[in-house]
């Protein structure tokens, strides 16, 4: 049963106006398939999401507050086309939620990690207990795919197309994953030195190990995403290097020591982005 898995969480400073609690038992075993549909017309008009990309049910008090942390730089087609069918999708999920937008305005190579701490850190400050830690380039295909936290971290995206739709290596942690704050904070969040493209996800397979936390994942049909397509990126060159030494440097690299510049953060009808100088 799923739903003994699940943390039954909403975020602190959260008051719903509604009294019923929200059910989530058709949700999740809804076994339909969701059509990629990107021209929802009447999708901020009368749905209630609010400045920031924020959204809760309005009929019924949610159980789940999920922060949805999206690092991104460049991709701006790719950006809307994953904000309207996000909010489609997660509007269906009767949670509570906010996708957060954390862009990288510096010349560096991509840092995926830093820019995943950064808006974990936006997350905590809003009082949110689980975080969704999620590529620009995913969209989840089965509405069963409950966008909250398991008691264990949660690997969301093992069934892609770009893989066929199989787990490429059973250690994987990348793409769209679900994790408490507090389990985030336990493991002192990802490492901010990885620039460039790999090896950060499974850097922060390691700290998982480290922490004793044992990762799961929902049924291979229930996971499913379509990956958009784009260019290859750059690769990280010490990625393999960094990876080596992963665990020795949980507790000196991370949450508590992440330094950046916030150039700007803007409230935008669907997402609150952070634009952020590494
Ligand atoms: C791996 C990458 C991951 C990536 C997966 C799936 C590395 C580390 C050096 C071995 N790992 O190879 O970051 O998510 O492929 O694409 O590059």
């Amino acid at each position: 049963n799923i739903l003994e898995h699940l943390y039954d969480q909403t975020a602190q400073n959260f008051t719903s106006p509604a009294i019923l609690d929200c059910d989530y038992h058709d949700i999740l075993f809804d076994d339909t398939t969701m059509s990629i549909n990107l021209m929802d017309g009447d999708l901020i008009e009368g749905h209630r999401i609010k400045d920031g990309g924020e959204f809760h049910p309005s009929d019924c008090k949610p159980k789940f507050s999920t922060a949805i942390i999206v690092p991104y730089r460049d991709r701006a087609e790719t950006l809307r086309g994953f904000l309207v069918y996000m909010h489609m999708f997660l509007r269906r999920q009767n949670i509570h939620y906010r996708i957060y937008v954390i862009e990288q305005v510096d010349m560096r190579p991509f840092n995926r990690a830093k820019l995943l701490n950064i808006g974990a850190a936006a997350a905590f400050k809003a009082g949110y207990p689980c975080l969704v830690l999620h590529d620009v380039d995913l969209l989840p295909l089965k509405p069963a795919n409950l966008y909250a936290c398991t008691k264990c971290p949660r690997h969301m995206s093992s069934s892609i197309n770009k893989f066929r739709f199989v787990l490429p290596y059973l250690s994987l942690f990348g793409g769209a994953i679900a994790i408490t704050s507090s389990q985030f904070k336990l493991i002192n969040g990802m490492s901010n030195e990885y620039y460039g493209w790999g090896g950060e996800d499974d850097d922060l397979y390691a700290r998982l190990e480290v922490g004793e936390l044992k990762l799961c994942r929902f049924a291979p049909d229930t996971s499913r995403y379509h990956m958009v397509t784009h260019q290859t990126q750059q690769k990280g060159e010490k990625r393999h290097k960094l990876l080596n030494y992963a665990k020795n440097r949980i507790n000196n690299d991370g949450l508590n020591t992440l330094r950046y510049t916030e150039v700007a953060t803007v409230l935008h009808p669907l997402f609150t982005h952070i634009m952020v100088d590494l």
